[in-house]
């Protein structure tokens, strides 16, 4: 009783300091002679690296430059973005469906790309959302959301989207448990130990990169934090970080922490897969969405899927393993060659590190501690590789550089630390400001990583910018890596609160047949208007379609009349243009959404609501040309009943309308 209560204040001051977390001596002097030459990108020359960044709880994913940090663009996914309309326009909305109607944002943590061969290949950027659960396939050739699977079964959706190293899978772990959807939840919340499940998702990614959920696996109810994919001779399995194996329902930063270890879960996904084969699946029906974007019909389609496999981690017994792993791990590494497994005990002050082979050895000779909810308990130290002794404080996330080392960010004392993966020497320590979270290296979780910039995402900056009001900047911080000693280069803010990050060489994505502009031939929007003379507004009841052109510099029709209190109005304007980088915006007067911006060759539509008769200007949004302030038109908006007919034009005067 006494010792719990110890180390229940333990675990507060521990609470605290991760919280607060400490202030590195010499924060000053940190840069040396020749950072601002390395992280210097002269104008007009290209950035050697793309860097993905997750948005955290903005929803959006960023794209920066390395080493110049220079931001160029947002990707917008899980949240409404009224900059590109994304949300706001009807061909988007689809894509932010799910199983509980139009969810307009979600936290992003996680990004991964797509790898061949256990090697970054530039096709596909993947995101979790934490909320509500869902994984997006971000499109790298148009830097576009280009589909978004929604999750059954689970609650936040942490230890996601990671790969598997021919993307033959996206994998997800539920961070809360809970009681599965085709179970009944409307349970007591202290019945967590009976009623309360993890699920972790297997969804398959085809050619074309269409994500499908192939299979779960339900599991003891845990929450799952971090995951990595195997690569190389662990190629077939799967590692998640889990904590609160101590399945408590309140309170957890005391009663999650009880435990001196907590778990990595290995999965033999290969093995499952045979298991699905086998029909060994059992079919449960659930509900989750699944949207994609259609590049031909510039629209998304949402469908609601009604069921899902699940395989029975405590049923199967080959499929589950569990590691001890002191102190309620975060991150879940693996190295390059696949044999060494990084768990980051957010409370610990080692680094424990296991051996791959050594694992399969324990599991062949049943080196087991027993079992948890009829999942067999490896023994720590008989699948441990060894520890990294007094590293720094509250590890969270390993990355590697590919010739042997690893490199670990400390929340709590705030730091980088540079350690050999095969003799867990630690090799070097820089200080970053401050509480760094996720780092990333290009290609660092892949088999086959570029090196040379290490970026630490740091969840304050308390005195680095100028002050903004009551929240501050959050930042990343670039080292060069190329040396036997880390040098900090650069500090830049970030959108958002950046977590994880993926980076790729430039040319990579450069050359992977970036997408210019849209072919008006091939755009087959039902409401495509491909030329001019094909501009017309159609009345069906109260609803308007207006077919609108776009092009340097005017709408065709930019005079529309007849319109009437009552009607819904859709704005169906195709951009004309055949060129690179030559978007048109349409915005309204009164219109409660975003704009449109529609880029060259595609069909995007506005709805709007006219609430009153009067006259409502429009006009294009994006600076497309000298003419650009030229590009507008009128909307005329009579009283409902009118009689006003409905009359359209470009260039010639409108006929005088009966009063
Ligand atoms: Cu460490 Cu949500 Cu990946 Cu952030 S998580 S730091
Ligand atoms: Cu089109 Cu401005």
């Amino acid at each position: 009783m006494k010792n719990k209560f110890v180390k229940a204040i333990f675990a507060i001051v521990l609470g605290s300091a991760l919280f607060t977390s400490c202030k590195p001596k010499n924060s000053g002097d940190a840069v040396s002679g020749d950072a601002a030459q390395k992280a210097y990108v002269a104008p007009g020359k290209y950035d050697e690296f793309y860097n993905f960044v997750s948005g955290g709880f903005s929803g959006q994913l960023s794209v920066y430059g390395l080493p110049s940090g220079r931001l160029f663009r947002v990707i917008p996914v899980f949240s409404v973005d009224p900059e590109k309309g994304w949300g706001y326009s009807e061909e988007t909305k689809p894509m932010l469906n799910t199983s509980s109607g139009f969810v307009p944002w979600d936290d992003l943590h996680h990004t991964e790309m797509s790898q061949t061969n256990g090697e970054v290949d530039g096709r596909w950027v993947f995101g979790n959302a934490n909320n509500t659960p869902r994984i997006a396939r971000i499109d790298l050739k148009t830097f576009k959301t280009a589909e978004i699977i929604e999750l059954p079964n689970s609650g936040g959706n942490h230890s996601s989207p990671f790969i598997t190293e021919n993307t033959e899978y996206v994998v997800a772990g539920t961070r809360f448990s809970v009681p599965a959807d085709y179970s009944n939840g409307d349970v007591p919340i202290n019945t967590y130990k009976e009623n309360f499940k993890g699920h972790i998702s297997f969804v398959k990614v085809g050619k074309e990169g269409e994500m499908d959920l192939a299979f779960q696996i339900v599991t003891p109810g845990v929450n799952f934090d971090l995951s990595h994919a195997g690569k190389g001779k662990s190629h077939g399995w799967f590692f998640f970080s889990c904590y609160n194996t101590e399945q408590a329902n309140t309170l957890l930063e005391v009663n999650a922490s009880q435990r001196d270890k907590d778990f990595i879960m290995a999965v033999n996904w290969k093995k499952a897969e045979e298991y699905i084969k086998a029909g060994k699946g059992k079919k449960q029906s659930v509900k989750y969405a699944h949207n994609k974007w259609n590049e031909k019909t510039h629209t998304a389609t949402s469908e609601i899927k009604t069921e899902v496999l699940v395989l029975d981690s405590a049923e199967l017994k080959d499929i589950c393993y569990m590691i001890p792993c002191p102190k309620s791990p975060h991150g879940c590494d693996v190295d390059p060659t696949g044999e060494y497994i990084v768990g980051s005990g957010k409370l610990a002050a080692l680094i424990p590190v296991f051996s791959f082979d050594k694992l399969m050895g324990a599991i062949k000779n049943k080196q087991f501690e027993g079992d948890y909810s009829g999942i067999p308990v490896v023994k720590y130290e008989a699948a441990l590789h060894g520890e990294v002794q007094k590293p720094g404080l509250g590890p969270l996330h390993t990355e590697f550089d590919g010739k042997g080392n690893a490199y670990t960010t400390f929340f709590v004392s705030s730091e980088v630390v540079k350690w050999d993966i095969k003799t867990l020497k630690v090799l070097d320590r820089v200080p970053t400001y401050y509480s760094v979270g996720h780092l990333c290296i290009p290609g660092g979780d892949s088999k086959k990583p570029f090196g040379k910039y290490l970026i630490a995402y740091n969840k304050i900056t308390k005195d680095r910018y100028l002050p903004t009001g009551p929240e501050l900047a959050q930042s990343a911080q670039i080292f060069d890596i190329s040396g036997d000693k880390m040098q900090l280069i650069l500090d830049f803010p970030t959108i958002g609160e950046p977590h994880y990050a993926q980076a790729a060489p430039a040319d990579l994505i450069r050359n992977n047949g970036q997408l210019k502009f849209y072919k008006i031939a091939d755009n087959n929007h039902p409401f495509v208007t491909k030329g001019e003379k094909e501009a017309k507004v159609v009345r069906e009841g109260n609803k308007v379609h207006v077919y609108m052109t776009s092009i340097r510099s005017h709408f065709a029709p930019d005079n529309i009349e007849g319109i009437k209190v009552g009607d819904e109005v859709y704005f169906h304007v195709t951009n004309l243009e055949q060129d690179w980088d030559v978007p048109h915006g349409f915005a309204i007067k009164g219109a409660d959404n975003g704009e449109l911006l529609i880029m060259p060759g595609e069909t995007t539509t506005l709805k709007w609501l006219p609430k009153k008769a009067g006259m409502y200007p429009m006009y294009c949004t994006d600076f497309c040309s000298a003419l650009h302030q030229e590009m507008q038109g009128y909307v005329r908006v009579s009283p409902a009943g009118s009689s006003v007919p409905l009359t359209w034009s470009v260039g010639t005067n409108l006929p005088k309308a009966t009063k």
